[in-house]
């Protein structure tokens, strides 16, 4: 696995920041499928994945779990996913060089965390820019904290304390058009929200969606925002994902069931909640006329990549839409991921057209 993983970096090293080019087909790395991948890595010196990638100032910015090669075997609940800190990246726009900025944040500096720093988002507001994060707690529970800071590439500066009412993982938070914000958050097995499915922490809930096929599958959360954006100023509610004719999303679904990586954009003036399914390996959404919802399931937007997780976001940039996912390809190993982009487009009825990670 180190000689492929060598060999791919070393392959892929000169073309850190040609995103999507039109690279000689031939020169390309292929799949473990054999295939082409549909795009090239942002950036290689860093393992990078779950991007919120956002527009501030007409510059892109992307916030991505820093991935580091950890001692901890690989289990269902992530816990080899070790990462320490954040390492913004930027860039003028898709397909320009890419920048690497320096820690923008690091657990050691958090008073609250103690490990693994999963995937964060940030937002922008009356001049500060504010970075949301999942870490856990010396309990080893999931919390979500924020840091803000002058800069959009930080350094940020952490609350002593996570977001009051917050837990489990993969903040996204979303500023509608009338300004307010909302924070969606959740995820299942390694993200303990099913170990809050009672209101009260249960450290040995389990997976339930496994448990209880038949029953509605968890939820993601929302929570608006505060005006200060560093607290909830209401209790997280259930965002509810139906099928077509209204009816919940059973948690035995796992094709179509929230696991994690909830994002929200708006197109058309419709919300369209889009989220990992996980142990599917699915980017899907659903729709709907407020940002509470309820949402009603559309379809994939990205079929699986090469790896195990799926976490994305959706932007707008110079006119078009973006994807951003990642995969494996600089290393093929999970917990070593590399964040991508490629375009995305809708159909003329508002439909998300589905993506091929290969080509
Ligand atoms: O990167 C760690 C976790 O894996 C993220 O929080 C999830 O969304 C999944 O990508």
């Amino acid at each position: 696995m180190q000689l492929f993983r060598a060999a791919v970096l070393a392959s892929t090293i000169l073309c850190a920041a040609c995103t999507n080019a039109p690279a000689e087909k031939d020169a390309e790395p292929l799949a473990q499928n054999g295939r082409h991948y549909l795009s090239q890595p942002l950036v290689s010196e860093i393992y990078t994945a779950d991007p919120s990638a956002h527009v501030f100032n007409g510059r892109l910015y992307v916030y991505n779990s820093h991935d580091i090669d950890g001692p901890t075997p690989e289990d269902d609940l992530g816990a080899h996913f070790e990462m320490r800190d954040y390492r913004v990246l930027s860039m003028d726009r898709v397909g320009a060089p890419v920048t690497v900025h320096p820690v923008a944040l690091d657990v050691a500096q958090v008073p609250w965390a103690e490990r693994q720093m999963w995937a964060p988002d940030a937002a922008f507001k009356n001049g500060t820019y504010y970075l949301y994060f999942p870490a856990k707690d010396r309990q080893g529970v999931f919390r979500i904290g924020v840091a803000t800071s002058n800069s959009p590439t930080g350094p940020f500066t952490p609350d002593p304390q996570p977001i009051p009412g917050s837990y489990s993982i993969d903040p996204a938070v979303f500023t509608d058009d009338d300004g307010t914000s909302y924070m969606y958050f959740g995820g299942i097995w390694g993200g303990q929200l099913q170990r809050w499915a009672t209101g009260t922490y249960q450290p040995n809930g389990s997976k339930t969606d496994l448990e209880q096929p038949d029953r509605p599958a968890l939820s993601p959360k929302i929570a608006r925002m505060d005006a200060g954006m560093k607290t909830f100023a209401e209790a997280p509610r259930d965002v509810q994902i139906v099928d077509q004719t209204g009816k919940p999303i059973l948690g035995g679904d796992t094709d179509r069931r929230f696991f994690e990586a909830a994002w929200m954009h708006k197109y058309n003036g419709k919300y369209y909640l889009s989220y990992s399914t996980g142990d599917t390996h699915y980017l899907v959404y659903a729709t709907g006329t407020s940002p509470y919802g309820p949402f009603t399931y559309q379809g994939r937007i990205l079929e699986p990549v090469e790896g195990w997780t799926t976490h994305h976001s959706i932007v707008e940039h110079n006119g078009k839409w973006w994807l951003f996912y990642a995969d494996t390809q600089l290393s093929g190993e999970t917990r070593l991921r590399n964040v991508k982009v490629t375009e995305l487009t809708y159909n003329p009825d508002g439909t998300i057209r589905t993506i091929d990670p290969f080509r």
